[in-house]
Formats: C-alpha cells, sequence, structure tokens
C-alpha cells in the first residue's frame, strides 16, 4: 500500500512540475519518500572534540538521508555520558527504530540500555566500546582494532630503534591518553604495551590523559617538558592532541620529529596531520577510519530485511609513515 501511495506521489509530483514550466529538461528530484516510510535513527555522538570526530559524524549524515531511507535524530553529547543518557532516554520516549551512539566512555551504560531493551528499540554501537554485563543490551558495535592501532604505535618504535641502533640505550616516552575510559584510549595503550613492556630499555615517564583535545594536549605536554628534560618520544593518542604538543614543542624550542630532539607518534591520520607526517613535523601516523557510514548504512538496511548482524564489525586502516610520502 505504501509504495503505491509513494509512486503515486511521485507521478503527481512530476506532472505539476512539467505542467507548471513546460517540457524544460529539469531533472525531476524524486520526492523524499513519505516520513511514515522512513527508518528512524537516534544517534548520540560523542561531541566535536576532534577533527576525527567531525568526520566521523558527517560520514553518518551523508550515508543516513531521507533518500536512503532514513530520518536521523542527531544529538551531540559535548563529551558527557549524562547527555548521552538523557538522548537515549528521549529516543526511547520517541519510539524511534533504532539507536545509534558511541559511548564517550566504556562503563554506566547498562541500565540505560536495559530501559531501550524493553522498549524493544535496537542498539548500534559505533567507534567506542560499552562494558555491560549482559552484551544482548546492543545487537552490533562497528569500528577499528584500537588495540592493534596502539601495537602499531609500538612496532613502528621497534624499527626505530633499530634503524637509529638505540637498542642499548634508553629511550624516554611520554604518552598523552585520550579521555580517560574510553574505548580509544584503553585499547591504545593496552596496545602499546604489549610492546613496550617487552623492551626494558624503553621508560614510560608519564601518561597523562589529556582529553582528545588540542589545547589539553599543549597544557599536559608543556607540563611534561617543564617536568623531563630529555624525552625521546612523544604517543599522541590523537592527532589534535599533537598539534596541541608541536605547539608545547614549538614554545620550549624543542625540535620535533624526524632528525628532531623528540620523534612524534600520533593517531587518527586526518588529512592536517598527513600534511605534518610529509614535512617531518610528525614520524608516523595510525589511521583511524572514521568512515563508519557506509557500515552502518549496510547493518541497518540487514536489520531491516530480518537478518542477523555480525557482533564486531571491524573497518579497515593502515599506517602512515615517512616511507608513504617518499615511495620506499
Ligand atoms: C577513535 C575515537 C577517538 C579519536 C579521537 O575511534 O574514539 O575519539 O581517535 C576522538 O580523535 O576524540
Ligand atoms: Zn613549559
Amino acid at each position: 500500500m505504501k509504495k503505491l501511495r509513494r509512486s503515486l506521489t511521485a507521478v503527481l509530483f512530476l506532472c505539476l512540475l512539467l505542467s507548471g514550466c513546460g517540457m524544460f529538461d529539469v531533472d525531476v528530484e524524486e520526492p523524499a519518500k513519505e516520513e511514515e516510510d522512513l527508518i528512524v535513527v537516534g544517534f548520540s555522538q560523542v561531541g566535536s572534540e576532534s577533527v576525527w570526530r567531525t568526520k566521523n559524524t558527517a560520514s553518518i549524515q551523508e550515508e543516513l538521508t531521507q533518500e536512503n531511507g532514513f530520518f536521523l535524530i542527531f544529538a551531540n553529547a559535548r563529551q558527557k555520558q549524562e547527555n548521552q543518557i538523557k538522548h537515549i532516554r528521549e529516543f526511547i520516549s520517541q519510539r524511534v527504530d533504532y539507536i545509534l551512539f558511541s559511548p564517550v566512555t566504556e562503563e554506566g551504560w547498562d541500565t540505560v540500555l536495559q530501559e531501550a531493551k524493553e522498549a524493544g528499540i535496537p542498539v548500534i554501537l559505533v567507534d567506542r566500546k560499552v562494558d555491560v554485563a549482559d552484551s544482548s543490551l546492543y545487537t552490533a558495535w562497528i569500528g577499528s582494532d584500537m588495540t592493534e592501532e596502539g601495537r602499531q604505535a609500538g612496532l613502528w618504535l621497534e624499527n626505530y630503534e633499530k634503524e637509529n641502533q638505540l637498542e642499548s640505550q634508553q629511550i624516554e616516552i611520554v604518552v598523552l591518553q585520550g579521555t580517560e575510559g574510553a574505548t580509544s584510549t584503553i585499547e591504545r595503550t593496552k596496545g602499546f604495551h604489549q610492546i613496550a613492556d617487552a623492551h626494558e630499555n624503553w621508560v614510560i615517564l608519564e601518561e597523562p590523559y589529556a582529553d582528545y583535545t588540542t589545547a589539553k594536549g599543549e597544557e599536559v605536554m608543556d607540563r611534561l617538558l617543564d617536568t623531563y628534560p630529555s624525552i625521546d618520544v612523544l604517543i599522541s593518542q590523537n592527532d589534535d592532541m599533537t598539534f596541541g604538543a608541536l605547539q608545547a614543542m614549538d614554545d620550549h624550542g624543542i625540535k620535533a620529529g624526524v632528525d628532531g630532539d623528540v620523534a612524534v607518534v600520533s593517531f587518527d591520520a586526518v588529512d592536517e596531520a598527513l600534511k605534518l607526517v610529509k614535512q617531518g613535523r610528525i614520524n608516523v601516523d595510525v589511521e583511524c577510519n572514521p568512515l563508519q557510514g557506509p557500515y552502518i548504512w549496510m547493518t541497518l538496511e540487514a536489520l531491516e530485511r530480518g537478518e542477523t548482524v555480525s557482533k564486531n564489525i571491524v573497518v579497515k586502516e593502515r599506517v602512515y609513515d615517512q616511507s608513504f610520502f617518499s615511495g620506499r
């Protein structure tokens, strides 16, 4: 019945248009699907703390469009869990078809996700994960293997140590961690330590949190530079914090990057950071792919067809080191 109504609407729309403006060669926009035909998705996003997050939001908004059959209700949580819990409760009262959210941190979701389950609304996690007792509280998680990202940073440092014959020297490392309790922070730290802990000459001086923002990255890196006179390596868990840390190093008259005083390892690999890799200000950038929109679209379409989807859907990504630009 719905399909019949839609095609009648389209024909009527076309007639009105052509009769109104004659037989011009206009490309007739298909009228957006009737509101009630659309799949309503409530999306609570972490915030807009980083370039990566902005790209992630854009990727999802570009796929969950009315043309693709969706009505997207977007909410920005400004990096606060209480805002996300409020969003989810609003989505439940609006009786959306799906709840999509990237949990700012992993703990504290059991109650509100139980409410979504009792309301019969499937929950899709994107990017970050939740630590809940009952994994049936969400249908699927779509994101990156961030433990592997952390390992890649460690493997690059192993190679750097070999290439510069540093195996017998003490390598002093500082780590700018992202938001405390976030999956990306937990897993990147875990992955890096899986490699670092095998090297007793790698000394991790301090691993403070800097919340994935440029301002915090600069502030924390400034304090680290004031505290530790001989930092050899910075591991920074996203490019936005790296931008701030580079500013702090400039202020301290310290050369960052290739042939510098401090080697810089970053994560996300956003365009602005890749330019700095090319310039040698950042030695290596471990990509975290923000383009999760298509994966989410495909997952929702499969669920709409009544198909089961895998619990964990991992997106593809790579590492951008100096060889990427020198073609070696
Ligand atoms: C990674 C994502 C992280 C990014 C940061 O999947 O959770 O959060 O690395 C963002 O830029 O703030
Ligand atoms: Zn200082």
